[in-house]
């Protein structure tokens, strides 16, 4: 195993398509990273279907998993990614293991993807709310939330670009040196998101914008696979502005193959039927020369 090329990855885990740690590890490893998996759930499908059975691991199970890795020594992680996780319990002790293995090995680097809902709505318990703002922000160094996130960590107004910057720059002064906003609908019109990334540590600090098409489409997993798609291209290529043009061409690369398909799949003779959730699972495996090489059809500008 590569010494310094360990990820533990902390999110939910579905039996069928493309969510959580099934749209993060995938990525990673074709990367040449050891990922970890913790599986926060185990669903047989993601929640957007409607239906779907399995289990939610508790905060003392977790707690098992790590005395497990203890014991043996194994906690020896250089990266730790997190995403959705559904108990304030749970994301307690994921924030207390990460406070201790940072504190061994200074060099740690977590990459928090602060998951609370999107669009004005919480999909987590409220009581996650406070556990992010309180305990996990200052553990962070990358941090990639979407507009209401950022608005939820800072307790800010996310209205305008301005307004953006202004709560990045809260996280910044918690101890985040990467503030990336995943998307947010601060475009000047609603054909265009806006993704926009933060950098500032040790008297440097850069600003980032890139425009993304919107489409009007749900993608499922896309927030999952770009955190891990962060992670990778931070990590290798150590610049904030290469590893966000990456990350964001890659994902629109996904999604357009994705969308292809389901259309494909969907349209019968007559054509022009919506495709089913089924349909719109990532095409992430299809696209792993994309995810190994990416093209840069996406151009950052410095603000
Ligand atoms: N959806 C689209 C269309 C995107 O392009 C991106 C990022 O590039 C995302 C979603 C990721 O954002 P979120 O974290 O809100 O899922
Ligand atoms: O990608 C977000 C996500 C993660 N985990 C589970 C989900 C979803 C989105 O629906 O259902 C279990």
């Amino acid at each position: 195993m590569s010494a310094d090329k360990r990820v533990l990855s902390i999110q939910s885990s579905v039996v069928f398509g493309y969510v959580g740690n099934k749209s993060a590890a995938f990525p990673l490893q074709l990367h040449g990273y050891d990922v970890s998996t913790i599986n926060s759930v185990q669903f047989s499908n993601h929640t957007g279907y409607g239906k779907w059975k399995g289990q939610v691991l508790n905060a003392s199970e977790a707690a098992d998993l790590f005395e497990g890795l203890r014991m043996n020594n194994l906690l020896k992680f250089n990266h730790v990614l997190t995403g959705y996780i559904g108990s304030d319990s749970f994301l307690k002790k994921v924030g207390e293991e990460v406070r201790e293995m940072k504190a061994k090995n200074p060099n740690l680097v977590y990459l928090c993807d602060p998951v609370m809902g999107d669009n004005g709505k919480l999909y987590v318990s409220e009581a996650l709310v406070p556990v992010y703002q309180n305990d996990i922000v200052e553990l962070a160094d990358i941090i990639v939330p979407n507009q209401f996130e950022l608005g939820l960590l800072t307790k800010l107004p996310i209205t305008t670009e301005a307004e953006a910057f202004t709560a990045m720059q809260k996280l910044h002064d918690r101890g985040v040196s990467t503030v990336v906003l995943s998307s947010s609908n601060l475009g000047i019109n609603k054909e265009q998101l806006l993704c926009l990334a933060s950098y500032k540590k040790d008297g440097v600090s850069k600003r980032y914008r890139i425009k993304i098409p919107y489409m009007n489409a749900i993608f499922v997993g896309t927030g999952d696979l770009f955190a891990a798609s962060m992670l990778t291209w931070l990590d290798k290529d150590k610049n904030l502005k290469s590893a966000l043009e990456k990350t964001v061409s890659v994902v629109q690369k996904v999604i357009n193959r994705t969308y292809e398909h389901a259309k494909s799949m969907s349209s019968g003779l007559a054509g022009g039927e919506i495709p089913t959730m089924e349909q719109m699972e990532l095409r992430l495996v299809q696209s792993k020369c994309d995810i190994e090489n990416p093209q840069v059809d996406f151009h950052a500008e410095e603000i």
